[in-house]
């Protein structure tokens, strides 16, 4: 074979060399772990070398500094750029060690990027397109951040690098089109465009011109050769003062340097063996062994990781500035804890509900719940995917946010929910808000990928998904959730709530608003539902995920599991059966994974011992887990039908009679 042609003499000499350590760490680190993607941190080591000695606002002493850049790896399976990245620049947590326990188990140098691994990981990523639709809301909120706090203490870039992947994936196109919609213009994109995939060249899946496809987004778009620093730069530096969010779109060659495998999707995501390594050694000059870096190269790396700290201590200046009421307040914002009066707005609200006793859909209780709380609550940050009269999401006297107005607190996503759920996900990741956004709970299909991504990386995001069931009647099975109560109950770390009345709904909301490390899904009703949590005593029940909501009058003969708007039918069988002198008690389940967190002796004494029927209008998957050996479950068993609610629920026999049938049935 011939000798590769030798490498084109750098731009930068300094800056290549800087690069060439990252190339160095990645060849190293993918090798000794026999697993990982070399390709793409070789290809863009250059790209990256600039963003982060001569953009990047960051200090790895103070890595949580709030207006620090934001750095996002869309392509995630290059995990190894990011933290050779973090090692050189100094975070203090990313050790040598831990690049050289890269992929093993309790590293903080995971396979893809995980949120709360390490400093200096703003997002998860490595579902392809997930990052770069995760910037979207990163580059919204600190946008809606400076106009509530000011341009003086929020004022930072959103970098991101993605890869052809992430730009094929269907959800970047909503976050594109949101972006563009929303001027968002402190976001930069450089896209590694190098042409190849796992399965080889791009060509053999993809014609999409992508510099058009951004423009027709509204984005500003810049070609660049990736490896060539000062072309890179000059982008960047053009890409600050747009008024539009950025394309750079950066020409690499994936494992760049690599004799033989550059520019081959043999280079994606095996490591390069030994040979190949010792020969990018030899072509790119580097002449260290495995994980040693020289002491020149070291110093300039540390030297860009130490440029943030004045910057960071001019900044913290400018926060004292706010006055002690607006800085406590910017604080408190950033670190997520509630207001100090939040759980006497909670009451209040319930009290209110109380007080007014109406028959109310859980969609309108949580409408009423956000237009009691979102003045009170200046985090909170509604949304909805184009169902904002559906879903309730708009609190009264909420302004839209718009185009280059960001004063606003109520996002219009589009008919976007993949890409809605994703902003939500970054919007949590900036802090400083709470993002809460609606759509039909049917379409939580449409965004869970990036539901079960809020509950992997701890992200507080609360999702409305109204129209829960049956319920919603005539717009039939398309719209009507069955197996959805238990898909999204499959996600670990998420709490789905589906409350029965006004009170849970207020109850679920006040801890979806207080656990800011645990996505909630609040599953709500079309129909009207009457109050049934007369009783102020007892605190936050919702809080306990399951609880006794009427007691057998007398030792218990039956008790009646039920979620949501099935709690009042089974609150009406009970009556049933107590005027034929069953003792039946009935149980609000409106969190199980809560319900599982509770002390053994508590679960005992709300199941109870005797027999057992649970009435969810959802199909009977995961209820087992509650019912025991004898018991019977009134529920769906297939899809809905489209008809008027009050045909369907007898239709599928969701009705207090079968449902005291069923009780009878068991103790006969
Ligand atoms: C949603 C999703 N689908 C598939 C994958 C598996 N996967 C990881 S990288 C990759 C190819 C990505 O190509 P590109 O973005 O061009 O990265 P490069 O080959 O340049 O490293 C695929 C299909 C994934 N991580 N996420």
């Amino acid at each position: 074979m011939n000798a590769p042609a030798p490498l084109p003499p750098p731009a930068n000499p300094k800056l290549r060399r800087m690069a060439n350590a990252i190339r160095a760490l990645v060849m190293d680190g993918v090798e000794k772990a026999k697993s990982g993607h070399p390709g793409m941190p070789m290809g863009m080591a250059d790209a990256a070398t600039v963003l982060f000695t001569q953009f990047m606002r960051f200090d790895p002493k103070v890595p949580d500094w709030p207006d620090r850049d934001r750095f996002i790896l869309s392509a995630g399976h290059g995990s190894m750029l990011l933290y050779s990245i973090l090692y050189l620049t100094g975070y203090p947590d990313m050790t040598i060690e831990e690049l050289q326990r890269f992929r093993q188990l309790g590293s903080k140098t995971a396979g893809h990027p995980e949120r709360g691994l390490a400093t200096g990981i703003e997002v998860t990523t490595g579902p392809l397109g997930q990052g770069i639709s995760n910037s979207v809301g990163v580059a919204l909120a600190e946008r809606i951040l400076a106009a509530q706090f000011g341009g003086d203490v929020v004022d930072h870039y959103t970098y991101v690098i993605a890869g052809d992947g992430c730009l094929m994936e269907g959800i970047s196109h909503e976050a594109l089109g949101l972006a563009g919609h929303l001027k968002l213009n402190k976001l930069i994109v450089l896209w590694d465009d190098n042409s190849i995939t796992i399965d080889g060249s791009t060509n053999l899946s993809v014609s999409d011109d992508q510099i058009a496809r951004f423009k027709a987004h509204g984005w500003a778009t810049q070609s660049v050769d990736g490896t060539n620093h000062d072309e890179v730069a000059a982008a960047i530096k053009k890409a600050q003062s747009s008024d539009r969010p950025n394309l750079i779109a950066c020409k690499t060659t994936i494992a760049f340097g690599a004799p033989t495998k550059a520019g081959t999707h043999g280079a994606h995501g095996t490591p390069l063996g030994a040979e190949e390594i010792k020969g990018a050694r030899e072509r790119l000059g580097w002449d260290s062994p495995p994980f040693v870096i020289p002491d020149d190269v070291m110093s300039e790396w540390r030297a860009a990781g130490s440029r943030g700290a004045a910057v960071r201590t001019a900044w913290e200046a400018k926060l004292n500035a706010l006055g002690a009421e607006k800085k406590a307040e910017f604080l408190r914002r950033m670190k997520g804890g509630v207001p100090a009066d939040f759980d006497a707005q909670i009451d209040k609200i319930c009290a209110d509900f109380r007080a007014k006793n109406a028959k109310l859909a859980t969609r309108q209780s949580s409408g009423a719940v956000l237009d009691a709380l979102v003045p009170n609550v200046p985090e909170l940050l509604g949304g909805s995917a184009d169902l904002t009269p559906s879903n309730n999401t708009k609190a009264k006297g909420m302004v839209d946010v718009k185009p280059g107005d960001y004063s606003g607190r109520y996002i219009h996503y589009g008919i976007r929910e993949h890409g809605m759920a994703a902003a939500m996900n970054g919007i949590a990741a900036h802090g400083g808000l709470i993002p809460y956004g609606g759509t039909f709970m049917c379409f939580t299909d449409y965004c869970r990928p990036t539901i079960r991504l809020s509950a992997l990386s701890d992200l507080g995001v609360i999702y409305i998904m109204t129209h829960d069931s049956i319920g919603l009647g005539e717009d039939g099975p398309t719209h009507q959730p069955v197996e959805h109560m238990a898909a999204l109950r499959a996600i670990p770390h998420l709490m789905v709530f589906r409350p029965a009345d006004s009170i849970e709904t207020a109850e679920a909301w006040s801890l979806a608003i207080k656990h800011r490390d645990t996505p909630s899904i609040l599953a709500l009703t079309r129909q009207g539902l009457p109050l049934l949590r007369t009783d102020p005593s007892g605190g936050n029940k919702t809080a306990l995920g399951a609880y006794v909501l009427a007691e057998a009058s007398g030792a218990r003969q039956v008790t009646l599991m039920a979620t949501g708007s099935e709690v009042a039918i089974a609150m009406e069988a009970r009556d049933a059966l107590a005027k034929d002198g069953i003792r039946a008690a009935v149980v609000s389940m409106p969190c199980w994974s809560l319900f599982e967190k509770q002390p053994e002796e508590y679960r005992k004494s709300v199941l109870g011992t005797a027999p057992r029927v649970g009435v969810e209008a959802q199909i009977r998957f995961g209820w087992d887990r509650w019912l025991g050996e004898k018991s019977a479950f009134v529920g769906m068993h297939g899809f809905g039908a489209s008809a008027p609610i009050e045909d369907l629920y007898p239709h599928f026999g969701i009705t207090a009679e079968k449902v005291a049938e069923a009780a009878r049935s068991l103790l006969s």
